[in-house]
């Protein structure tokens, strides 16, 4: 037997719980908190401090070699709801990696997506499916699932990012597959814009006409890097536009209506300096980056000062509203995308 045994004062009763539990049974109309009115989340609301994620990192730089256990030198985001997980959300995996001057993070694929946003720095470039990206500050760069990638930092600066998976959903549909690259050369020379950026980032609303000699048909978008200064003047020309002091941009499929990746939504926020945002929830978790500014998040019934380079999360339907000091520019990724697809997307302004 290894499934809980329920008891009872009445022994006919206790009796029959003992029998089902030698089963693998068990009674429901004992059990409590199954169908809640509104979600019960483990996850809890949580801020990493960039301070301590550039210290943290560099010491692992400085202790673990790249070519220990996966190839990555990842430090994963736990949240302290999760029970020593190493998840930030019951849904998302985020951490910071860190790569050395002159190191490689040889090629691998997995049925996980991820995606990374680079928050300082440059100099690393990435190859996804043979196609070398380079990443800078601002970037979002996508792995859809089961593209090969790996990362090569040529220079001399060490460069560190943020990481996000749908690892803990993938895990949990108990869909995670992985395989090892091919190892190549270490080092191959970047072209000035990935092939993903000539055929599918020339121009908002320009893409490749049917009948091109690369009909896209996979599940996610085929511009695989969001350049920042195309987000920055986006986000420009969206605030002039606005009398709330805030605007928002979500990253899409250029080819078609739908989010970059099937599991992950990734917005980007700017909010002017003195204003606070409306208060919003949803159902799903976010995961947010700090890339610029400072000021205050409120999160169910925490505040947290937040500054350039931190990271938090918010747990699904916790509240959630933000106070810029200065001016803020803040990444967002969420597993919107899956709760839509699955009819259990809800979200919604609350009175403050
Ligand atoms: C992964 O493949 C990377 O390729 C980073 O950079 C973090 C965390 C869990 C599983 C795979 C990468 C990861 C990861």
């Amino acid at each position: 037997m290894s499934t809980t045994r329920y008891r009872s004062d009445d022994d006919d009763l206790d009796g029959f719980y003992r029998d089902i539990a030698e089963h693998d049974l068990q009674p429901l109309w004992e059990m409590r908190g199954l169908l809640t009115p509104t979600p019960t989340v483990k996850t809890l609301p949580h801020r990493w401090t960039a301070g301590d994620l550039q210290k943290l990192a560099q010491r692992s730089g400085e202790l673990v070699p790249i070519d220990r256990g996966g190839d990555r030198r990842v430090l994963a985001l736990a949240n302290p709801g999760l029970a020593g997980a190493p998840y930030v959300s019951s849904t998302l995996w985020a951490a910071v990696q860190f790569l050395q001057g002159g190191e490689v993070a040889p090629a691998h694929r997995h049925s996980p997506s991820a995606l990374r946003f680079i928050l300082d720095g440059d100099g690393v470039y990435t190859v996804l499916d043979g196609d070398p990206v380079t990443m800078a500050r601002g970037d979002l760069v996508l792995t859809p699932a089961w593209a090969f990638h790996e990362h090569h930092n040529p220079g001399s600066q060490s460069m560190m990012w943020l990481d996000v998976l749908d690892l803990p959903v993938v895990a949990g549909l108990d869909a995670v597959f992985f395989e090892a690259g091919p190892s190549e050369d270490a080092d191959r020379s970047t072209a000035p814009r990935s092939s993903s950026e000539r055929r599918y980032g020339q121009g908002a609303g320009l893409v490749p006409a049917n009948g091109s000699a690369h009909p896209h048909e996979r599940a996610h978008s085929p511009l695989m890097v969001y350049r920042w200064a195309e987000t920055d003047a986006a986000l420009t020309a969206l605030l002039e536009l606005s009398d709330t002091g805030d605007a928002q941009l979500r990253f899409r499929d250029p080819t078609r209506d739908r989010d970059v990746m099937p599991t992950l939504r990734c917005e980007m926020r700017r909010t002017t300096a003195g204003t606070r945002t409306v208060t919003d929830r949803q159902t799903g978790s976010r995961v947010c980056a700090v890339l610029d500014g400072s000021g205050t998040v409120d999160i169910a019934d925490r505040t947290y000062t937040i500054a350039e380079g931190d990271i938090f999360v918010v747990p699904s339907w916790a509240t959630h509203t933000l106070c810029a000091t200065t001016a803020l520019d803040i990444f967002t990724t969420s597993d919107a995308p899956i709760l839509e697809a699955l009819s259990l997307y809800r979200s919604e302004q609350v009175a403050p």
